[in-house]
């Protein structure tokens, strides 16, 4: 694919990992940003910049046929934090990508946008969002994001409601919400290239036995998982989540049980 990819967050953990990985797998031109330039090698494309910056950004954004979107803060934090980093700054990208006509973009949701389900309920792509952070809520305001612009103003694009994407599973839970990097870049690279999609919700998840979802979805897209956790040996993984009983109850983990103060029963 010679045709301009901007990749988000390319100085984190995913954003960095996919802007070597879609070069390794035929990608010519593309560009990362980021607040900082981080472990990104001295021949790739790079602008610093703050998606805050709505101007910056659309000049970012200019000739660009798809966007990776993986520039967020990647865990639980203040909501003020949250409101300007992923929600302002992925409402700007995405005003951005729509002046500039920018023809698709893949999302980093995450699993924390269903993270109070529980773990007993198997979900597929039609499940009731269901944030069980600030940080989740803004996956699942930029799912919205990202569905208002595909049907208004034909923006494809794909979510991926993101499992644990690590080089290895660390803990227990991890058997159920493993991706590897290569099967994540698999579902990135369909998202930009599959010729029929409007806008899409898909796990990503490795072909793991005990997953919690149901990703038909993504397989009739495409997606062949080449990874799986069942590999690796279960009884080597911590149970650090096992000290937490109510993280056990739901797929978002420790996300769901942080500062509360609700009632577990009328969480159905
Ligand atoms: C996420 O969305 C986070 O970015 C990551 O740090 C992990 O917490 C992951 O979810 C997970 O649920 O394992």
């Amino acid at each position: 694919m010679n045709k301009k990819v901007l990749v988000t967050g390319a100085s984190g953990h995913l954003g960095g990992m996919l802007f070597k990985s879609l070069a390794a797998i035929g990608y010519t031109n593309l560009i990362g940003t980021d607040l900082k330039r981080k472990n990104i090698v001295k021949n790739q494309k790079f602008i610093i910049s703050n998606l805050k910056n709505f101007k910056a950004t659309l000049k970012m954004t200019k000739n660009i046929h798809a966007i990776v979107h993986f520039g967020a803060i990647p865990i639980e934090d203040t909501q003020q934090n949250i409101l300007h980093n992923n929600i302002i700054g992925t409402y700007n990208l995405f005003e951005a990508a729509r002046i500039n006509k920018v023809k698709r973009i893949i999302f980093a949701s995450s699993n924390h946008a269903i993270g109070f389900h529980r773990r007993t309920t198997r979900l597929n792509e039609l499940a009731p969002q269901r944030p069980d952070s600030h940080y989740g809520l803004s996956k699942v305001f930029g799912e919205n994001l990202s569905r208002l612009y595909a049907d208004k103003f034909n923006i494809r694009s794909m979510c991926i409601r993101i499992g644990s994407c690590l080089k290895e599973p660390e803990d227990r839970r991890h058997v159920s919400t493993w991706i590897s990097y290569r099967d994540l870049t698999q579902l990135v690279n369909i998202g930009i290239k599959h010729k029929s999609i409007h806008h899409e919700i898909v796990y990503g998840a490795s072909k793991n036995k005990k997953s919690w979802w149901n990703n038909s979805r993504a397989y009739k897209l495409g997606y062949k998982p080449k990874d799986s956790v069942d590999k690796f040996n279960i009884n080597l993984l911590s149970k650090k989540e096992y000290k937490d009983k109510m993280a056990l109850l739901f797929q978002g983990g420790v996300f769901t049980s942080a500062n509360f103060i609700g009632n577990i029963k009328k969480i159905k």
